[in-house]
């Protein structure tokens, strides 16, 4: 690897329309994700602003093997946007532009850096509506939602961000620029390269340019939360309520979550009972017919003893309101550096693996305050343990990570995933065997040789 002096020297005279900053404070920021187990320590940040840019770039970066990382909103919890080995971040800030709207096609097709909100926006002013949603989407950029196929709230009933992507132009690991589908819905002409590069952490290559899909504005909906008496019934009330109407989103919370999330963001109780867990559901309500569905629904989990007690929201604001008890968590409780899991099984599968997972926990850490929320009506649960205040994020990382063996195995004893919707990033990346064998992550390998000869491309991530 050349020195960080030469590069900056050689990107001038090669690249010398290309923004490139070794300010330490952009050097910091831009080096690393919302992750605090990593320091960043990139060689510089650059700034392309077009497609041509980025694929010189990515030449000249080729030439020396000079390793790049990715870097969007910066959101990620996996490590995936982590420059911590003298790297080369390339930003996709400058490039942040709506390129085409496409009404009959529905589509729209937009540069890496737009943030996801702005998509939403976008397709809501074109009386159309983009899906993909979860906390951090103010934030994030559609090129990290590509990379890391990101899911949230609303997987359920939508799917996840492959789901939407039409079509994808992706700088690859030699500078050359892939297209991927054009945006078709029917192409049966061989390998579809986009799925690949969706969900690949940047480990192929850059993706410069999407094609995104476009629906219909939802009907309104109702959002209730619900104090449930425990897991079992947890997955009864998800079942009374998926049967008898349209679900958007089935979340859960444990009581301790609902604890922290009312602390740090200063939310008054939401009802008068506790329960161990919660639920957050949302539902399509086109009409008066489906609100009585929804609360008939509700009785019949207070009359069987699934549901304690419960809130409906009546207007938009107090849906918003109810779903901060659920969004607001990951942030209420980052100032406790939480140790976080990912996880997802089958939803069948739920209630009994949480159920070990739960066994383990208060086994291995009796002293660590455990956070259990997600996305349980896909099967996703996001475990969070909190950090005491006393011991050093060093430490606290070995301690976690001494059990992830036993957790990891027994998501693999249900078939399930070490990864649901984060990414494997840095932090996961010695564990991927729980749920990829050795031969798929050899597979993998030699899919990544391919698209990126000279390993550039997001060194260390996914595939270590
Ligand atoms: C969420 O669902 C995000 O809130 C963050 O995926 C999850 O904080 C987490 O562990
Ligand atoms: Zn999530």
């Amino acid at each position: 690897m050349v020195h960080k002096s030469e590069l900056i020297r050689i990107l001038k005279e090669r690249c010398s329309d290309l923004e490139v900053s070794i300010d330490p404070a952009l050097l910091e920021t831009h080096g690393c994700d919302w992750t605090r187990f990593r320091k960043p320590r990139p060689a510089a940040v650059v700034f392309p602003r077009s497609i041509e840019q980025v694929a010189k770039l990515v030449g000249v970066a080729a030439e020396l093997h000079f390793p790049l990382v990715p870097s969007g909103g910066r959101t990620g919890l996996s490590g995936g946007a982590i420059a911590g080995a003298g790297e080369l971040v390339v930003s996709f800030d400058r490039m942040r532009r709506i390129l085409d709207f496409n009404a009959v096609d529905r589509s729209l097709t937009v540069e890496p850096g737009v943030v996801t909100q702005t998509v939403q926006e976008y397709a809501l002013q074109q009386n159309l509506y983009y899906p993909i949603s979860f906390a951090a989407e103010g934030s994030s950029q559609i090129g990290g939602n590509i990379a890391t196929n990101a899911g949230g709230i609303r997987v359920l009933r939508y799917g996840l961000t492959r789901d939407w992507v039409a079509g994808l132009k992706v700088i690859d690991g030699r500078g050359e620029l892939i297209e991927c589908n054009s945006g078709l819905v029917k192409n049966a002409s061989g390998y579809d390269f986009r799925h690949l590069f969706i969900g690949s952490e940047g480990t192929l290559g850059l993706v410069v340019e999407a094609t995104l899909r476009l629906t219909d504005i939802p009907p309104p909906s109702r959002v209730m939360l619900l104090a449930v008496t425990g897991l079992e019934a947890m997955m009864q009330v998800f079942r009374s309520f998926n049967d008898a109407l349209t679900l958007t989103a089935f979340e859960f919370l444990s009581d301790n979550a609902l604890r922290q999330v009312r602390q740090g963001h200063n939310l008054p109780a939401p009802m008068d009972a506790d329960s161990p867990f919660y639920a957050l559901l949302e539902f399509e309500s086109a009409n008066e017919q489906q609100e009585e569905l929804g609360l008939q629904c509700f009785e019949q989990c207070l009359d069987d003893g699934t549901v304690v007690d419960g809130v409906m929201s009546q207007s938009e604001a107090q849906a918003a309101d109810l779903w901060r008890y659920r969004e607001g968590i990951s942030e209420a409780i980052t100032p406790f550096t939480p140790y976080k899991n990912d996880l997802s099984v089958r939803v069948s599968a739920v209630p009994a693996y949480l159920d070990g997972l739960d066994r383990l926990v208060k086994t291995h850490y009796p002293n660590f305050e455990v956070l259990w929320y997600g996305h349980i009506g896909d099967g996703n649960l996001h475990m969070n343990i909190l950090k005491p205040e006393e011991m050093t994020v060093e430490a606290f990382e070995s301690a976690c990570g001494q059990v992830n063996p036993e957790i990891f195995a027994l998501t693999r004893e249900y078939q399930g995933s070490i990864s649901a919707e984060h990414g494997i990033g840095l932090l996961k990346q010695a564990y991927l065997g729980y749920s990829r064998s050795e031969v798929d992550i050899d597979r993998m390998r030699a899919i990544k040789a391919v698209f990126d000869p000279y390993k550039i491309m997001n060194p260390g991530k996914l595939l270590g």
